[in-house]
Protein backbone atom coordinates (compact mmCIF):
# COMPACT_ATOMS: atom_id res chain seq x y z
CA UNK A 1 0.00 0.00 0.00
CA UNK A 2 1.47 2.97 -1.00
CA UNK A 3 1.11 6.87 -1.13
CA UNK A 4 0.01 8.87 -4.66
CA UNK A 5 3.27 10.79 -4.34
CA UNK A 6 5.24 7.31 -4.11
CA UNK A 7 3.63 6.67 -8.40
CA UNK A 8 6.38 5.61 -10.04
CA UNK A 9 7.87 3.16 -7.67
CA UNK A 10 4.18 2.52 -7.26
CA UNK A 11 3.66 1.75 -10.54
CA UNK A 12 6.97 -0.55 -10.91
CA UNK A 13 5.97 -2.81 -7.29
CA UNK A 14 2.47 -3.48 -9.15
CA UNK A 15 4.69 -4.85 -12.23
CA UNK A 16 6.76 -6.58 -9.75
CA UNK A 17 3.69 -7.74 -8.17
CA UNK A 18 5.08 -6.39 -4.47
CA UNK A 19 1.76 -5.27 -3.78
CA UNK A 20 -0.59 -7.68 -4.14
CA UNK A 21 -3.81 -5.69 -2.01
CA UNK A 22 -6.67 -5.56 -4.29
CA UNK A 23 -9.74 -2.95 -4.28
CA UNK A 24 -12.59 -3.66 -6.26
CA UNK A 25 -14.38 -0.89 -7.58
CA UNK A 26 -17.10 0.25 -9.90
CA UNK A 27 -17.02 3.87 -10.18
CA UNK A 28 -20.65 4.42 -10.08
CA UNK A 29 -21.74 2.54 -7.47
CA UNK A 30 -21.84 4.72 -4.43
CA UNK A 31 -20.76 2.23 -1.61
CA UNK A 32 -17.01 1.90 -3.44
CA UNK A 33 -17.18 5.88 -4.43
CA UNK A 34 -17.15 6.27 -0.27
CA UNK A 35 -13.95 4.11 -0.11
CA UNK A 36 -12.64 5.79 -2.84
CA UNK A 37 -12.87 9.40 -1.66
CA UNK A 38 -11.49 7.71 1.74
CA UNK A 39 -8.51 6.97 0.26
CA UNK A 40 -8.11 9.89 -1.80
CA UNK A 41 -8.80 11.78 1.36
CA UNK A 42 -5.79 9.82 2.74
CA UNK A 43 -3.24 9.85 -0.10
CA UNK A 44 -3.79 6.12 -0.53
CA UNK A 45 -3.68 4.16 -3.80
CA UNK A 46 -4.70 0.60 -3.65
CA UNK A 47 -4.63 -1.32 -7.04
CA UNK A 48 -7.77 -1.60 -8.24
CA UNK A 49 -9.82 -4.03 -9.98
CA UNK A 50 -12.90 -3.10 -11.94
CA UNK A 51 -16.16 -5.49 -11.61
CA UNK A 52 -18.68 -4.01 -13.97
CA UNK A 53 -21.93 -4.31 -12.57
CA UNK A 54 -23.51 -3.28 -15.34
CA UNK A 55 -22.27 -6.30 -16.81
CA UNK A 56 -23.42 -8.61 -13.94
CA UNK A 57 -19.41 -9.27 -13.28
CA UNK A 58 -20.37 -9.89 -9.94
CA UNK A 59 -22.13 -12.68 -10.50
CA UNK A 60 -19.27 -14.73 -12.24
CA UNK A 61 -18.32 -17.91 -10.32
CA UNK A 62 -14.89 -16.21 -10.08
CA UNK A 63 -15.63 -13.21 -8.68
CA UNK A 64 -17.97 -15.32 -6.10
CA UNK A 65 -15.32 -17.81 -5.34
CA UNK A 66 -13.36 -14.69 -3.77
CA UNK A 67 -16.45 -12.67 -2.76
CA UNK A 68 -19.43 -14.48 -2.10
CA UNK A 69 -22.04 -11.35 -1.31
CA UNK A 70 -21.04 -10.86 -4.77
CA UNK A 71 -20.99 -7.33 -3.23
CA UNK A 72 -18.73 -4.03 -4.27
CA UNK A 73 -16.49 -2.68 -2.27
CA UNK A 74 -13.96 -5.79 -1.82
CA UNK A 75 -11.04 -5.47 -0.42
CA UNK A 76 -8.12 -8.39 -0.89
CA UNK A 77 -5.35 -8.59 1.60
CA UNK A 78 -2.18 -9.87 0.98
CA UNK A 79 -2.72 -12.35 3.01
CA UNK A 80 -5.85 -13.67 0.76
CA UNK A 81 -8.32 -12.30 3.76
CA UNK A 82 -11.64 -10.42 1.67
CA UNK A 83 -13.05 -7.74 3.41
CA UNK A 84 -16.73 -6.39 2.10
CA UNK A 85 -18.80 -3.40 3.56
CA UNK A 86 -17.94 -0.03 3.13
CA UNK A 87 -17.07 0.93 6.58
CA UNK A 88 -15.31 -1.82 7.67
CA UNK A 89 -12.93 -1.24 4.60
CA UNK A 90 -12.40 2.60 5.79
CA UNK A 91 -12.11 1.13 9.23
CA UNK A 92 -9.27 -0.86 7.90
CA UNK A 93 -7.35 1.99 6.72
CA UNK A 94 -8.17 4.35 9.13
CA UNK A 95 -6.19 2.39 11.32
CA UNK A 96 -3.64 1.63 9.44
CA UNK A 97 -3.23 5.13 8.17
CA UNK A 98 -4.35 7.44 11.13
CA UNK A 99 -3.18 10.52 9.50
CA UNK A 100 -5.48 12.76 8.29
CA UNK A 101 -7.73 11.22 10.76
CA UNK A 102 -11.51 10.96 9.42
CA UNK A 103 -13.50 8.81 12.04
CA UNK A 104 -12.90 11.20 15.07
CA UNK A 105 -10.58 11.56 17.66
CA UNK A 106 -11.58 10.08 21.32
CA UNK A 107 -14.87 8.60 22.07
CA UNK A 108 -16.78 11.45 21.91
CA UNK A 109 -15.66 12.41 18.39
CA UNK A 110 -15.73 8.97 17.47
CA UNK A 111 -19.44 8.28 18.32
CA UNK A 112 -20.83 11.32 16.31
CA UNK A 113 -18.84 10.53 12.98
CA UNK A 114 -20.20 6.83 14.10
CA UNK A 115 -23.55 7.85 14.48
CA UNK A 116 -24.30 10.48 11.62
CA UNK A 117 -22.14 7.65 9.31
CA UNK A 118 -25.25 5.21 10.59
CA UNK A 119 -28.11 7.53 10.42
CA UNK A 120 -26.99 8.73 7.00
CA UNK A 121 -26.76 5.02 5.93
CA UNK A 122 -29.99 3.57 7.60
CA UNK A 123 -32.26 6.54 6.47
CA UNK A 124 -30.31 8.06 3.88
CA UNK A 125 -29.35 5.56 1.42
CA UNK A 126 -31.50 2.49 2.82
CA UNK A 127 -34.82 5.19 1.94
CA UNK A 128 -32.95 5.76 -1.75
CA UNK A 129 -32.52 2.05 -2.56
CA UNK A 130 -35.97 0.96 -1.13
CA UNK A 131 -36.96 3.74 -4.10
CA UNK A 132 -34.07 3.04 -6.64
CA UNK A 133 -34.39 -1.05 -6.21
CA UNK A 134 -37.92 -1.44 -6.09
CA UNK A 135 -39.39 1.29 -8.68
CA UNK A 136 -37.67 -0.39 -12.09
CA UNK A 137 -37.48 -3.36 -14.24
CA UNK A 138 -33.74 -3.53 -13.95
CA UNK A 139 -34.22 -5.13 -10.74
CA UNK A 140 -36.20 -7.29 -11.03
CA UNK A 141 -35.57 -10.83 -8.96
CA UNK A 142 -32.62 -8.02 -7.23
CA UNK A 143 -34.54 -6.03 -5.04
CA UNK A 144 -31.61 -6.35 -2.53
CA UNK A 145 -27.97 -7.06 -3.33
CA UNK A 146 -26.26 -10.12 -3.13
CA UNK A 147 -27.16 -13.49 -4.87
CA UNK A 148 -30.12 -14.13 -2.74
CA UNK A 149 -32.46 -12.61 -6.09
CA UNK A 150 -35.52 -10.81 -3.34
CA UNK A 151 -38.12 -10.09 -5.25
CA UNK A 152 -39.08 -6.11 -5.74
CA UNK A 153 -42.22 -5.10 -3.12
CA UNK A 154 -43.78 -1.98 -4.75
CA UNK A 155 -44.87 -0.07 -1.71
CA UNK A 156 -41.88 0.41 -0.84
CA UNK A 157 -40.45 2.88 -3.23
CA UNK A 158 -43.47 5.72 -1.91
CA UNK A 159 -42.06 4.27 1.44
CA UNK A 160 -38.42 5.21 0.16
CA UNK A 161 -39.19 8.87 -0.89
CA UNK A 162 -41.06 9.71 2.19
CA UNK A 163 -38.06 8.71 4.23
CA UNK A 164 -35.31 10.32 1.88
CA UNK A 165 -37.00 13.46 2.22
CA UNK A 166 -37.17 13.20 5.63
CA UNK A 167 -33.60 11.88 6.01
CA UNK A 168 -32.01 15.18 4.32
CA UNK A 169 -34.71 17.74 5.98
CA UNK A 170 -32.99 16.16 8.96
CA UNK A 171 -29.16 16.96 7.29
CA UNK A 172 -30.35 19.81 6.19
CA UNK A 173 -31.32 21.11 9.98
CA UNK A 174 -28.17 19.69 11.12
CA UNK A 175 -26.06 21.61 8.93
CA UNK A 176 -27.36 25.18 9.90
CA UNK A 177 -26.11 24.33 13.02
CA UNK A 178 -22.88 22.73 12.02
CA UNK A 179 -20.30 23.48 9.39
CA UNK A 180 -19.91 19.54 8.82
CA UNK A 181 -21.76 16.43 9.05
CA UNK A 182 -20.41 14.86 12.41
CA UNK A 183 -17.90 17.64 13.96
CA UNK A 184 -16.55 20.92 13.23
CA UNK A 185 -14.43 19.38 10.41
CA UNK A 186 -14.73 17.37 7.56
CA UNK A 187 -15.05 13.52 8.12
CA UNK A 188 -16.03 10.07 6.85
CA UNK A 189 -19.94 11.09 7.91
CA UNK A 190 -19.47 13.87 5.21
CA UNK A 191 -18.10 11.09 2.78
CA UNK A 192 -20.67 8.82 3.22
CA UNK A 193 -23.42 11.64 3.15
CA UNK A 194 -21.96 13.36 0.20
CA UNK A 195 -22.29 10.07 -1.73
CA UNK A 196 -25.56 9.28 -0.79
CA UNK A 197 -26.77 13.10 -1.96
CA UNK A 198 -24.94 11.81 -5.36
CA UNK A 199 -26.67 8.81 -5.68
CA UNK A 200 -30.30 10.03 -4.68
CA UNK A 201 -29.86 13.12 -7.72
CA UNK A 202 -29.78 9.52 -9.70
CA UNK A 203 -31.58 7.17 -8.17
CA UNK A 204 -34.46 9.08 -6.89
CA UNK A 205 -34.23 11.68 -9.54
CA UNK A 206 -34.33 15.18 -7.57
CA UNK A 207 -31.55 16.70 -5.84
CA UNK A 208 -31.87 16.76 -2.27
CA UNK A 209 -29.79 19.74 -2.41
CA UNK A 210 -32.93 21.40 -4.19
CA UNK A 211 -33.99 24.34 -1.66
CA UNK A 212 -32.24 22.76 1.03
CA UNK A 213 -29.87 26.00 1.34
CA UNK A 214 -27.41 24.62 4.20
CA UNK A 215 -27.25 21.58 2.35
CA UNK A 216 -26.31 23.06 -1.11
CA UNK A 217 -23.56 25.42 0.93
CA UNK A 218 -21.96 22.11 2.18
CA UNK A 219 -22.04 20.39 -0.84
CA UNK A 220 -20.10 22.94 -2.76
CA UNK A 221 -17.77 22.47 0.06
CA UNK A 222 -17.21 19.28 -0.13
CA UNK A 223 -17.54 18.55 -3.94
CA UNK A 224 -14.59 21.47 -3.87
CA UNK A 225 -12.04 19.07 -2.02
CA UNK A 226 -9.30 17.69 -4.24
CA UNK A 227 -9.73 14.64 -2.80
CA UNK A 228 -13.44 14.17 -3.52
CA UNK A 229 -12.97 15.44 -7.44
CA UNK A 230 -9.92 13.05 -7.83
CA UNK A 231 -12.04 10.09 -6.52
CA UNK A 232 -15.02 10.66 -8.03
CA UNK A 233 -14.64 12.31 -11.72
N1 LIG B 1 -23.49 -2.26 2.95
C1 LIG B 1 -22.62 -2.52 1.83
C2 LIG B 1 -23.41 -2.35 0.55
C3 LIG B 1 -22.80 -3.13 -0.57
C4 LIG B 1 -23.65 -3.02 -1.82
O1 LIG B 1 -24.88 -3.20 -1.79
N2 LIG B 1 -22.98 -2.73 -2.94
C5 LIG B 1 -23.66 -2.57 -4.18
C6 LIG B 1 -23.03 -1.42 -4.96
S1 LIG B 1 -23.25 0.10 -4.07
C7 LIG B 1 -23.48 -3.84 -4.99
O2 LIG B 1 -22.45 -4.46 -4.92
N3 LIG B 1 -24.49 -4.23 -5.77
C8 LIG B 1 -24.41 -5.41 -6.55
C9 LIG B 1 -25.75 -5.86 -7.05
O3 LIG B 1 -26.69 -5.08 -6.99
O4 LIG B 1 -25.85 -6.99 -7.51
C10 LIG B 1 -21.41 -1.57 1.87
O5 LIG B 1 -21.48 -0.52 2.51
O6 LIG B 1 -20.37 -1.91 1.30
Amino acid sequence: MLRRDQSIFFEQCVAERLVSMQFYDFRLAPSPTKVRIFLAEKNLEIPTVIVNLRKFEQQSAEFLAKVPSATLPALELDDGTVLVESHAICRYFEELHPEPNLMGEGAKEQALVLMWHDMATLEGYLGIQEVYRNGQEYFKGRALAGPQGYEQIEALVDRGRKRVEVFFDKLDRRLGESPYVALDRFTYADIAAYVYQGFAKRAVGTDPAGGRDNLTRWSEMIAARPAVNTATS
